[in-house]
C-alpha cells in the first residue's frame, strides 16, 4: 500500500541522518528546472532572492486589485442605469476577488496576509500608480474599463506562463474575468460615443486625462527597470515593460479609431520600418511622484483602506469566535 509513513519493516534500522544536500546542489537543481522551463511549487527548494522578488510582485499585484476597486466603486451609487449598476458591481467584487486569490499565492510563499496588508497600511507597500488618480466622470468608469483593464491584460497575460505555480494559476482565473472587464468598459464608451455632444466630449476627456497614465502602467523604461532582468531569467517576467507597453499601444490604436476618439499623443504615428507605433515622451517624474505617494488621490486611497480594515476588526473577531467555538464543540464531542 502505498504510504508516506517514515516506520520501517522490522529490524531495519533508520539510515543514518542523510546528508542534506548542499546549498550548492539545490542551487543546480533550482536552475535545472528553470532551464526546463518547468514550474516551482511551494514546497520546492527556492533562492531566497526568488521568493523575495515573487512575495514583492504578487503582494504588490494584491493590494492593486483591492485599491483598484476605490475609483470605480466610487461610481456604484451613481451608475446612469440599472444594468450599469449591476455590472459595475460585479465587476468590482471581481476586483476584490482577485486580491484575494493573490494574497493567497503569496501565503504560500510563507508571509501572511497580515504582514503584507501591514506593509500596504503603513505605506511600504507599493501598489499600481493608476489607482491614484480620481474618477471624475461617468466616462472615467468606462475608460478604466476599457484602458486600465486592457493595459492589466496585456502585462498579465505572459504571467499565467509564470515560473511559479500558484501565481501562474490565478493569473488564468484573472485574466478571464479581467477580459471581460475590458470589453464591457469598452461597450459603454461605444453606447456613449452614440450619444449627445456632451457625451461625446466626456469620453473624450476621460481618455485624454487616463492614456498616458495607463502607459506608465507598465512600470519604468527597461533600462531604468532594477528587477526586469532577474525576473526575465528567472521566468517571472516574459515580456519586458517597454514591449509590453509597445504591444498595449499598437493593439489600443485601432480601437480608438473604431470609438471614434483621438490619443492625445501629437506624436503618435505608424512606423512602417518597425511595423509598431511610435509614441511620444512619458512624463516619468509625475510616475515617480505618484509612485512615491504624492499622486492626487494616494493620501485618500490609503486612509480608506486603513478605515475599512479597522472597520471590519469585529467581522473578524466574531469569525475567530466563532471558530474556536465550532473547535471546543467538535473537541466536546469526540472526548
Ligand atoms: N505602479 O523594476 P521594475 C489591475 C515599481 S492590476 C507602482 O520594472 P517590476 C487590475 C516596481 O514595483 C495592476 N509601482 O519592477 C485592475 C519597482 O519598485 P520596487 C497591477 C510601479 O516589478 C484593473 C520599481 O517601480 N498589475 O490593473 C509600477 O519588475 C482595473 C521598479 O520597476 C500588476 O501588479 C506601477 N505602475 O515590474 C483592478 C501586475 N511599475 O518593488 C481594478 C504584476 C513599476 O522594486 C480596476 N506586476 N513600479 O520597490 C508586474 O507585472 C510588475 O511588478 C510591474 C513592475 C510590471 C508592475
Amino acid at each position: 500500500m502505498y504510504t508516506q509513513a517514515l516506520d520501517l519493516p522490522d529490524g531495519q534500522a533508520a539510515p543514518a541522518a542523510r546528508a542534506a544536500p548542499s546549498d550548492s546542489a539545490l542551487q543546480s537543481h533550482f536552475d535545472a528546472k528553470m532551464e526546463r522551463d518547468e514550474k516551482v511549487e511551494p514546497r520546492d527548494w527556492m533562492p531566497d532572492h526568488y521568493r523575495k522578488t515573487l512575495v514583492r510582485q504578487i503582494s504588490q499585484h494584491a493590494h492593486s486589485e483591492i485599491v483598484g476597486m476605490l475609483p470605480e466603486g466610487n461610481w456604484i451609487s451613481r451608475a446612469p442605469s440599472l444594468k450599469r449598476k449591476a455590472i459595475l458591481i460585479a465587476k468590482v467584487q471581481d476586483e476584490g476577488g482577485h486580491g484575494l486569490y493573490l494574497y493567497s499565492a503569496a501565503e504560500t510563499l510563507g508571509t501572511s496576509r497580515d504582514q503584507m496588508l501591514h506593509a500596504l497600511h503603513t505605506g511600504k507597500a507599493k501598489y499600481s500608480s493608476i489607482f491614484n488618480y480620481p474618477t471624475l466622470t461617468w466616462a472615467d468608469v468606462g475608460v478604466i474599463g476599457w484602458l486600465v483593464d486592457g493595459a492589466a491584460i496585456m502585462n498579465q497575460i505572459p504571467l499565467c506562463r509564470c515560473s511559479y505555480g500558484p501565481y501562474a494559476r490565478a493569473m488564468v482565473r484573472i485574466c478571464k474575468e479581467e477580459s471581460f472587464h475590458q470589453r464591457q468598459g469598452y461597450e459603454s464608451l461605444l453606447v456613449m460615443m452614440q450619444g449627445t455632444d456632451a457625451q461625446k466630449a466626456m469620453v473624450q476627456d476621460a481618455v485624454n486625462r487616463w492614456w498616458w497614465k495607463c502607459l506608465a502602467m507598465f512600470g519604468p523604461p527597461d533600462a531604468d527597470s532594477p528587477n526586469s532582468a532577474q525576473s526575465q531569467r528567472w521566468g517571472i517576467k516574459r515580456i519586458s515593460n517597454d514591449d509590453l507597453r509597445q504591444s498595449f499601444i499598437d493593439a489600443t490604436v485601432p480601437q480608438a479609431q473604431v470609438l471614434g476618439v483621438t490619443l492625445p499623443d501629437p506624436d503618435l504615428k505608424w512606423n512602417e520600418a518597425r511595423q509598431h507605433y511610435d509614441h511620444g515622451a512619458i512624463d516619468w517624474d509625475e510616475f515617480w511622484s505618484t509612485v512615491n505617494g504624492n499622486g492626487p488621490c494616494n493620501k485618500e486611497r490609503l486612509a480608506t483602506r486603513v478605515a475599512a480594515w479597522e472597520e471590519g476588526a469585529w467581522v473578524r473577531e466574531a469569525a475567530l469566535a466563532h471558530a474556536r467555538k465550532q473547535q471546543a464543540r467538535a473537541l466536546k464531542e469526540a472526548a
